[in-house]
């Protein structure tokens, strides 16, 4: 089989890693022992090279990544959730989605972001464009003031409003650590491991990159070390290695 082209965000970190989109891609693929290929580009490449390859927008006329272009079938497939799916078509073995679990599994997202990421998205971006190269600075800064309707940058997370979200955020994963008691298993859905979980160790392993090492290390010590416990989890399910919680990981940046 000929590796399927992961395009990707790059940052400035070693591995280069770090949009929680693209992430759940890499999951699925290694999940699935499905070889594959990462081509990085950079925010304000993403529409014209995504044109060129014949993708389609996802928000509105918004491209975005993760996108894949499958040579062994030419198929080419944008947004995370529509990716889990077509593997799960072209390549049923290790299932993702539970049959019937896919808008489920949508719905389940947008809950989570609600709950954890939105009170604190701001704040988030600021630690983002921290690690983001050069050449996306610019375009991340104006498309994201746009997209929070602020004219400064420094209005974005000043440190009072930012000690408010960061204290939202870790209440948000109160409510998600509350939901994964319930379920009676190490997964959200109990003893069945599913896209569901690399959803919520995607949005992680951002973090784990861009938050600064006290903010990881709160985070790695909330709900009983259940959410780096999951992401280890995760990533042995997944035959990967994203997102370390490993302080070591980060030091030469
Ligand atoms: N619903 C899409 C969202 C993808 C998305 O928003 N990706 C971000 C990176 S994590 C992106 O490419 N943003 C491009 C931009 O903001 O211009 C998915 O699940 O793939």
């Amino acid at each position: 089989m000929q590796p399927i082209i992961l395009f990707d965000i790059p940052s400035k970190l070693p591995n280069k890693e770090w949009a929680p989109n693209p992430s759940k891609t890499r999951f699925c693929l290694g999940h699935k022992c499905l070889p594959h290929e990462i081509i990085w580009v950079e925010f304000p490449d993403i529409a014209a090279t995504m044109k060129g390859i014949g993708a389609s927008p996802t928000a509105g006329e918004r491209y975005t990544l993760p996108v894949i272009k499958d040579p062994n079938t030419g198929a080419v497939v944008s947004d995370s959730h529509a990716i889990a799916k077509y593997l799960d078509e072209t390549y049923p073995d290790k299932p993702l989605i539970p049959r019937g679990a896919h808008v489920l599994i949508e719905t389940f997202e947008s809950l989570f972001i609600n709950t954890v990421l939105n009170p604190a998205f701001r704040l988030l971006m600021v630690r983002t464009l921290e690690n983001l190269n050069d050449s996306s600075r610019e375009y991340f800064i104006d498309s994201r003031l746009k997209m929070f309707r602020e004219t400064h940058w420094e209005d974005m997370a000043p440190e009072e409003k930012a000690q408010q979200m960061w204290a939202a955020l870790k209440k948000g994963l109160g409510v998600v650590d509350g939901w994964y008691q319930k379920s009676g298993g190490r997964w959200i859905m109990g003893d069945t491991f599913s896209f569901a979980d690399i959803v919520v160790v995607s949005w992680m392993a951002w973090w784990n990159a861009i938050l600064n090492e006290q903010e990881r290390q709160e985070i790695h010590a909330l709900h009983g070390g259940r959410w780096a416990r999951l992401l280890a989890d995760v990533n042995s399910e997944c035959n990967t290695d994203l997102g370390s919680f490993d302080e070591h990981s980060r030091s030469f940046l």
